[in-house]
């Protein structure tokens, strides 16, 4: 532990994971800044996070369940019950040749981390909320560039040159931060000449900040896109060099004749952008030294995949593939392996989704992690039988959050079927509430973490060390912590090193480094600058052809071979009966539901932060409804209701509602005492949606159709 003093470290307020500084003093901490080696950014619930450590709500001791699950009664256990009974369940079913049905659902920090080395060594499956954020982008750049891209991350905006054009296109980078540099490196761009286009249904603060807002319908993206790429294709504006020398052979001239019937005129009536201003961006990029585009939750609908094929297809055409101010490509410097390395359950033969009711339809899906949603399918079908959470909330963050609820506390013969739920929190959560065992986790400023990440935006080649700044209270573990004792006790030849900073040192091994080196370097390391274009070097993309392709024709008989332009499928279902969209977006206020910021009294005050979240309606819409402004109203999905308080606001489109996503927590002192409603109550579970999902890399469920009621 180290004394007194600012102390380098990973933030944990979101899941962007800022480099900062904490300034410890007698053992507590005190303040918080951005770190200046990792450019020196934080926002206002990364400085916030000093309220949290020291709240009243910390679970500092193992409780266990008493009564049924949802109740949320618990006594105190000591961690060797815990664990006691957490071993014993994995070992009976792992003796039953069931070890898949094992699932620990938590935010992968990294490729580092111990919790998927023993679901590897295990058996088990890896269930994550990640495939909610951005998974079509994942898959849609892995099929066309053969690369990961950098998840979570934006392009490097700190790279676009003047002129260069950033486009956010159902992304917040204001709001659902991915870097608390994001905002201003954004801005600096624009003050070195770049200009912002927002497409947003939603007039959110990026929208503030831009040169052009364009209201785009929900879902209308692939349209727009499609629209311009027919333009720049029909006169000749794309990139002659790139497409000729690095886009696989005939597929140019497919795409040419797919488009030819997606004129800007035609998309206009799908999208609801003027023809007009789907060809002045489409000249607008294409005389631009560079184009960066950005979406992440506004992707995920129906048909997300066919928008991040016309993103990544209009990137390729355009010439913006790694290149300053476009999409980056990862360039990974490798950890050293921990020997030996466990191969891990196969997720085609064993995941949820093919041993799940609906296996059929999963055939082309092709992320690598399950999606939460998941769960409560397969608990019903019986494919999943233990479930292990860790900073996850999916009592409230899941869509239909109640099918989740109803399905942990499904009985068959007067036994819960699924067998054990096991919560790590930091306070009770929703979720804690259903658990047979929370356990008490140490919070960012008391555990180690390596933070490796091909993802990561400032850093995207580096590490940064995440180390205990003060003592943890009580009785409080890391997750980390114990789930290498449990590879200890259940798989032991995987776990021979003494403990997590063991484990670290041994991946760091290859760099020169240690953890001990890495505190004393400042807790973060970098290779350099990022090299752009770099696939020149390397003799080409990391697809079969190692070229670019626009063309899948592995998805030929899913009708997916290019991008289908038309509207998300949850939006043109019952648009009569539910006549408006349902439109959720983040602030930088909250973090999903996370109890770390709805429980914290600065980032809930009505003042200084933000406490509720009204219901945006149009004006126009209000009018012809008659509903004025600080009205109480039902808002009315084919799943559920709930009671908002309506907020005129021209910052939504007419057709469509905007509410905030997060609120809704009944437990904590600040968050059970604040107001506010869950989204996810009129969202269905997209377990119950299959016919909507494209289900090969997307999935659909930030949205659904709604109707008000006053
Ligand atoms: N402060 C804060 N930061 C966070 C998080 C957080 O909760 N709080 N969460 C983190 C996580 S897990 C994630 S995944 C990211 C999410 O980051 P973002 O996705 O950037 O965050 P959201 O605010 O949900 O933004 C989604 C935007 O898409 C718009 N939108 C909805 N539908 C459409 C559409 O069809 N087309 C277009 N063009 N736009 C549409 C919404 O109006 C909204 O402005 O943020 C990360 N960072
Ligand atoms: N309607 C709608 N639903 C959405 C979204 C949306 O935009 N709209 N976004 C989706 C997205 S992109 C995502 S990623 C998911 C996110 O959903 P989740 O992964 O469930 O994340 P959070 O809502 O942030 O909840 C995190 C939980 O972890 C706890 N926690 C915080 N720090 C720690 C810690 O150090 N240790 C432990 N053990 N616990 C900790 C918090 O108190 C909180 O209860 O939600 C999805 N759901
Ligand atoms: S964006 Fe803010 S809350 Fe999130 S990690 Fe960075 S400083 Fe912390
Ligand atoms: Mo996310």
């Amino acid at each position: 532990m180290k004394h007194d003093g600012w102390i380098p470290t990973a933030c944990y307020q979101c899941k962007a994971e800022c480099a900062i500084l904490a300034r410890v003093e007698d053992g507590k901490v005190k303040e918080i800044r951005g770190n200046p080696s990792g450019r020196g950014k934080a926002c206002v619930k990364g400085m916030a996070g000093v309220s949290l450590q020291y709240s009243p709500d910390r679970i500092t001791r193992p409780l266990k369940r008493v009564g049924e699950r949802g109740e949320g009664r618990f006594e105190p256990v000591s961690w060797d019950e815990a664990l006691d009974i957490i071993a014993a369940k994995l070992n009976e079913l792992r003796d039953k040749g069931e070890a898949h049905k094992l699932t620990a659902s938590f935010f992968p920090h990294s490729i580092t981390d111990p919790k998927w080395r023993f679901l590897n060594a295990y058996g088990g499956f890896i269930n994550t909320a990640l495939p909610h954020c951005d998974s079509a982008k994942i898959v849609a750049f892995i099929k066309t560039m053969g690369g990961v891209p950098n998840h979570h991350i934006p392009p490097a905006w700190f790279t676009v040159p003047p002129g260069g054009i950033m486009i956010m296109a159902g992304r917040h980078a204001f709001g659902g931060l991915d870097d608390a540099a994001v905002p201003l490196d954004i801005l600096e761009a624009r003050r070195r000449g770049a200009r912002l286009v927002v497409l947003d249904p939603f007039f959110s603060e990026d929208a503030a900040k831009a040169d052009w807002w364009i209201p785009v319908r929900p879902s209308g993206d692939t349209a727009l896109f499609l629209g311009m790429i027919n333009h720049i294709i029909a006169r000749e504006m794309y990139d002659r060099d790139f497409v000729e020398n690095w886009i696989r052979e005939g597929d140019f001239d497919k795409l040419k004749e797919y488009v030819r019937d997606k004129t800007p005129a035609a998309m206009s009536v799908i999208c609801d952008v003027p023809a007009a201003d789907i060809r002045k961006l489409a000249e607008m990029c294409a005389e631009a030294p560079s184009v960066g585009v950005d979406s992440f939750k506004g992707i995920m609908l129906g048909q997300a995949l066919d928008f991040g094929h016309a993103w990544t297809i209009f990137l390729a055409i355009t010439g913006n593939i790694d290149n300053p101010g476009g999409q980056p490509l990862p360039d990974l410097t490798p950890l050293s392996p921990v020997e030996p390395v466990p191969a891990g359950p196969s997720l085609a033969e064993k995941g949820f989704h093919v041993t799940g009711p609906d296996r059929e339809k999963f055939r082309n899906y092709s992320f690598i992690m399950e999606p939460t949603w998941y769960q409560a399918q397969a608990i019903k079908n019986g494919g999943l039988k233990v479930l292990i959470n860790s900073e996850a909330n999916p009592a409230l963050t899941e869509m239909g959050q109640s099918e989740w609820c109803r399905a942990v506390t499904m009985k068959e013969n007067g036994a819960y079927k699924l067998e054990l739920l096991v919560s790590y929190e930091i306070m009770l959560s929703e979720t804690s509430k259903y658990a047979d065992l929370v356990l008490p986790d140490k919070t960012y400023f008391e555990r180690w973490e390596l933070l490796y990440m091909p993802w990561w935006y400032n850093f995207g080649q580096g590490v940064l060390l995440r180390q205990p700044v003060v003592e943890a209270p009580g009785e409080c573990r890391h997750s980390n912590e114990v789930f290498i004792e449990l590879g200890k006790r259940l798989c032991p030849e995987y776990f021979a090193f003494r403990d997590d900073v063991e484990f670290y040192d041994i991946q760091l091994a290859g760099l020169g480094l240690s953890v001990a080196k890495l505190q004393d370097m400042g807790g973060i390391w970098s290779p350099g600058t990022m090299g752009f274009r770099k696939y020149r070097d390397a003799g080409g993309f990391g697809t079969p052809s190692k070229k670019i392709h626009l063309y899948w024709e592995d998805l030929e008989e899913a009708g997916q071979a290019m991008p289908r332009p038309g509207l998300a499928p949850e939006y043109e279902a019952d648009a009569e009966a539910y006549p408006f969209i349902l439109v959720s977006y983040r602030s930088i206020f909250h973090q999903g539901t996370g109890q770390w910021s709805h429980n914290n009294p600065q980032l809930r005050d009505p003042v200084s932060g933000l406490y509720e979240n009204p219901a945006l309606i149009n004006p126009i819409a209000a009018e012809k409804l008659g509903i004025k402004d600080g009205d109480r109203v039902t808002i009315a999905s084919r799943t559920g209701e709930i009671e908002a308080t309506a907020k005129l606001s021209q910052r939504i489109r007419p057709d469509c509602i905007a509410l905030h996503h997060g609120f809704g927590s009944s437990i904590g002192r600040v968050a059970a005492s604040g107001s506010g409603v869950s989204d996810n109550a009129l969202i269905p579970d997209a377990g119950t949606t299959l016919d909507w999902q494209d289900l090969v890399g997307g999935e659909s469920h930030v949205s659904t159709r709604v109707r008000i009621q006053s």
